[in-house]
């Protein structure tokens, strides 16, 4: 059944929830607490990247995106300090991209409706050509996203390395995934979801399909995040929600997006590579990690690139 899309967003609105001026949202679920739980996961002393580089043979085509991948320049090469002393020399770059090229966060500006974004701020009033007034990314990077991480591996809770494009996850198999891999989401953890759907690009080398249609996350699961007081969410789609004709065509677009950035203040990380983590929590069987993923401090913007890294 589809979501009340209305009575939904009313109940897990948290405007107002940690004051007025809050540009963090649902980070401020990160408390000493929940920092000292994750800091009790780190057991094996493993770490483990989530990020995809940052390549001109990334992931996006851009007819389809409308973002290209990241441009390098080297914009200095070979220079010579001191003429009189020319053995040291440096080399300097310029990027050029989308900050939503690859792994990233959405920060809790990056989508609005009805002409509000999170915590009540006017669009009209906060969006201007060099970014956002309210929201942006640089709140979620002070002091920064660290958490415990919980992999959610829902492929691999139905034995397939790739869900296929129709599946919309749901809350009980979410639950149903908590129960088989032995987790409890516990307030202030960031809930990592994997769908597999990032093999088409990390595995087959396919970037065709990336951008259409795919498995990730129903409405329905916004209220699952809300109820356990989530501090984020992350998945190896592009969009963490699923996509398909039905997410852009009801009255409210991208339904996911806007319940979870929009009414809750919880900010999305898409574009994860969470290969390496599925095999590894497999063998060990531990699904519980230390999370570090702090955005770059881009001032007003609506997103950050990130390598998420996960220390066991
Ligand atoms: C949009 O929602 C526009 O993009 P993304 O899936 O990158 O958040």
């Amino acid at each position: 059944m589809a979501i009340d899309f209305d009575k939904a967003a009313e109940r897990l609105r948290n405007w107002g929830r940690w004051g007025e001026d809050d540009q963090r949202g649902t980070i401020n679920h990160v408390g000493p607490e929940a920092l000292k739980r994750a800091a009790a996961e780190v057991v094996s002393g493993k770490l483990i990247s989530l990020g995809l580089e940052f390549s001109q043979d990334g992931p996006q085509i851009p007819e389809i995106t409308k973002r290209p991948n990241p441009q390098l320049l080297a914009s200095d090469l070979d220079q010579i300090f001191n003429p009189a002393n020319p053995r040291s020399r440096f080399n300097d770059d310029v990027i050029v991209m989308p900050l939503q090229s690859a792994t990233q966060w959405d920060a809790l500006s990056h989508v609005h409706y009805d002409g509000e974004m999170y915590n009540g701020c006017k669009a009209s009033e906060c969006l201007t050509a060099r970014g956002t007034k309210k929201n942006g990314v640089h709140h979620l990077g002070s002091p920064g996203i660290m958490s415990r991480g919980v992999l959610l591996d829902i492929a691999r809770l139905h034995g397939v390395d790739e869900l296929p494009a129709d599946h919309k996850i749901s809350p009980d198999e979410l639950n149903r995934a908590c129960e088989k891999f032995g987790v409890t989401v516990e307030a202030g953890d960031i809930v990592v979801v994997r769908t597999g759907h990032l093999r088409t690009f990390t595995v087959r080398k396919d970037k065709t399909k990336v951008a259409g249609f795919q498995a990730g996350l129903g409405a329905e699961c916004a209220e699952w995040l809300y109820d356990k007081s989530a501090a984020a969410v992350a998945a190896d789609n592009i969009a963490v929600e699923f996509l398909g004709m039905e997410s852009l065509t009801q009255e409210v677009v991208l339904p996911f997006h806007m319940l979870a950035i929009r009414d809750m203040g919880m900010p999305l990380g898409e574009l994860f590579d969470l290969e390496a983590l599925s095999q590894d929590c497999a063998a060990d069987g531990r699904y519980s990690f230390l999370l570090s993923a702090p955005p770059l401090k881009v001032t007003g913007a609506f997103g950050s690139p990130i390598n998420p890294i996960v220390l066991k």
